[in-house]
């Protein structure tokens, strides 16, 4: 308890951020792998996407991106006019870290016909040098508006390029890149979940590996996840992605069950940001994230496609 207020520590926390946030003109947003806390004080809470649009639509003067860099870089990218506040700046993204601008580079020049297709978790100068960029939620939409005779260089994940060149029937050439978090889930770690649990459905991410994705009931975006436990009847399902993603399913669906597939299933990089960095980054207005305007120009156009769609 604090002393001079009698409430728990966290209480006056969120009431400071709050004070400061209004002070500030800000606007919060949180990505559902975020800690349930942060996800409950956050303005908006969601997936890249979702967040993404946000971002550009938001009359807010400030924008505290409680994410990882990639998604911070996206929101300055379309709002550049605006303070964006990245609470803990190490926060990362390895996979993105997998595919550096100059190899990025590198490749496009040895295919130069291909259409490159990059998913929002890559770096701005790569987004600069996509055609279109993607999330999860509409990887498939956006290779679908592709015309059919092109070549598609699809990057930096490999598991969502398989599943997209499934879903779309394009051949996708992939980039070898991984999110270590989803590529963890193993076919045994999902066999032994469903022994355990044998009524519950199968949802996984389509970041993980493509035999672990044979085995599921529904393949999706976080997004189309939450919404595919919400609006089914079945009363028990085995989550494949994420862990942060426990916080709104359990919330929005009281009386039914959700069992992760994997307890490993944790972004350390995600779980960086807390409380007491965002009422810093309020009082301060730091660490911001801005990317170079020659940068933000070329990515623009392949933003807006993808913020566009779906
Ligand atoms: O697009 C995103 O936000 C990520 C990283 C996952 C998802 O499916 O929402």
């Amino acid at each position: 308890m604090d002393n001079a207020t009698g409430n728990p520590p966290e209480k006056n926390l969120v009431k400071e951020i709050l004070f400061w946030k209004k002070k500030r003109e800000a606007i919060i947003l949180s990505h559902v792998y975020q800690p349930g806390e942060i996800q409950d004080i956050a303005d908006f809470t969601g997936d890249s996407l979702f967040l993404s649009q946000q971002a550009s639509q938001t009359k807010a003067k400030v924008i505290v991106f409680c994410g990882v860099q990639f998604m911070a870089e996206t929101a300055s990218i379309l709002s550049p006019e605006k303070i964006v506040l990245l609470p803990e700046i190490k926060a990362g993204c390895p996979l993105a870290d997998m595919a550096p601008d100059e190899k990025v580079k590198s490749k496009i020049r040895e295919l130069p016909e291909a259409i490159v297709v990059s998913y929002v978790n890559s770096s701005a100068t790569v987004k600069s040098l996509s055609d279109y960029c993607c999330t999860s939620a509409n990887a498939v939409q956006i290779v679908q508006t592709i015309p059919a005779e092109k070549e598609i260089l699809f990057l930096p994940d490999m598991n969502l390029a398989d599943f997209t060149a499934k879903k779309s029937k394009r051949k996708i050439i992939p980039w070898p890149g991984f999110c270590p978090t989803h590529h963890l889930l193993t076919k045994d770690d999902v066999i032994k979940a469903k022994k355990l649990h044998p009524q519950a459905l199968l949802l996984v991410h389509p970041e993980c590996r493509p035999e672990v994705c044979n085995l599921a009931d529904y393949i999706g975006s976080t997004r189309g996840i939450i919404e595919f436990a919400s609006n089914n009847p079945v009363k028990e399902y085995i989550i494949g992605t994420e862990l942060g993603i426990f916080h709104p399913l359990k919330k929005n669906n009281p009386n039914k069950q959700f069992f992760p597939a994997s307890e490993n299933m944790t972004c350390q990089n995600m779980k960086l940001i807390t409380l007491e960095k965002i009422l810093h980054s309020l009082k301060k207005l730091e660490p911001r994230v801005i990317v170079p305007e020659g940068i933000r120009t070329k990515s623009i156009k392949a933003l807006n496609l993808m913020i566009g769609i779906g």
